[in-house]
């Protein structure tokens, strides 16, 4: 079949919407954080199409690098498509949706339906995604903030500061009930997405504790920040060590099947960095195969709180 040949193709469905046609290649599919990485670059080409900013090279008034940065990514997994369950040559629609959100910030939502269902000519609307998403398809919601360094080559203080051609009033409002801002400002607030526990989910062991290097090697990405992906896949280190001594395996864990993942990015750190990362589990009592975890990350120098996780995944599917 010749489209399967292709691996993408993006077209522009309206001013704050692309649509492409993806066959998953190995670049974007793992029991890590891949997937996350090319949601995340669907993310700045809908915002460069979206808004005619030059996403991947913009700059402060002042002509120094800026950066639409990952604030707070979350990932809904579907029955069919899930961000650890994608195999070579599965065949995605993708479609993403541009959202204004201040003269600083932006929110994309993206749809991943298996290809069979047909809903590439479907446009995305944030009621699908937040009240009746379809069974199948994985949905993401990705808060950028515009940011630039403080000081020159360090990541410890970034501030905001959006290019000046960053182009927003044309863009649809979220509506004010899909805002992920209080609930974002509460996990800060209490390290924590569960700080007021959902409903039928209860404490599972006491919380764990370790330590993690930050690995120049695979955590920067090309502009010498932490890279918004590597957040996933530290969480998930973490999250590794405390299944491990729980006596379950590395292949149940590449198995896992992510129900909802959420995480808040609240600080970047620089080479040399330790990070301490508390690890608390949470099971549902309605359905004991969903469990879920709650991870903060502080750097362990200063303590500061650099991000936090929660994750649900479903054990049966792994
Ligand atoms: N609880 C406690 N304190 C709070 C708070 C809360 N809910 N909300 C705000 N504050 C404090 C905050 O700590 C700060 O205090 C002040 O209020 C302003 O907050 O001045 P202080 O004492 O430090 P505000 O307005 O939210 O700004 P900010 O957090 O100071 O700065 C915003 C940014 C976005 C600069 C900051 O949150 C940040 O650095 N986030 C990390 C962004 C990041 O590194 N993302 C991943 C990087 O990589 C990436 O994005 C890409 C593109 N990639 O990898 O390719």
């Amino acid at each position: 079949m010749n489209r399967s040949t292709t691996t993408e193709l993006a077209r522009t469905v309206d001013g704050s919407s692309l649509s492409r046609h993806v066959v998953v290649a190995p670049g974007m599919c793992s029991g890590g954080s891949l997937v996350f990485g090319r949601i995340g670059d669907w993310t700045w080409e809908a915002v460069a199409a979206a808004c005619r900013t030059n996403v991947h090279a913009a700059r402060t008034p002042e002509g120094q690098p800026a950066y639409l940065s990952f604030y707070y990514f979350r990932v809904r997994g579907g029955d069919a498509v899930h961000p650890h369950g994608l195999a070579f040559g599965d065949e995605l629609q993708v479609t993403s949706r541009v959202f204004q959100f201040g003269s600083q910030a932006v929110i994309t939502l993206h749809r991943l339906a298996p290809a069979g269902l047909g809903l590439a000519d479907t446009p995305l609307s944030p009621a699908e995604l937040y009240e009746h998403p379809h069974p199948d398809c994985l949905y993401a919601e990705n808060f950028n903030r515009w940011i630039a360094r403080s000081r020159p080559g360090s990541n410890r203080r970034l501030s905001q500061v959006a290019p000046p051609d960053f182009s927003y009033g044309a863009l649809p409002r979220l509506p004010n009930p899909y805002s992920p801002r209080t609930l974002v400002g509460r996990a800060r607030e209490a390290g924590s997405f569960y700080a007021t526990p959902p409903p039928g989910l209860v404490p599972a062991g006491p919380a764990h504790t370790s330590e993690y290097a930050l690995d120049v090697v695979r955590d920067l990405n090309g502009a010498g920040l932490v890279y918004f992906a590597s957040y996933f896949s530290i969480f998930d280190t973490a999250l590794l060590r405390v299944w491990r001594s729980l006596g379950r395996g590395d292949a149940q864990f590449l198995r896992r099947k992510v129900v909802d993942q959420k995480v808040g990015y609240f600080g970047n750190a620089d080479p040399g960095a330790v990070f301490t990362i508390t690890v608390r589990r949470w099971r549902s009592t309605a359905r004991p195969s969903i469990e879920a975890a709650d991870m903060a990350l502080r750097d362990s120098g200063t303590g500061r709180l650099l991000a936090v996780a929660g994750v649900e995944i479903d054990l049966d599917a792994s």
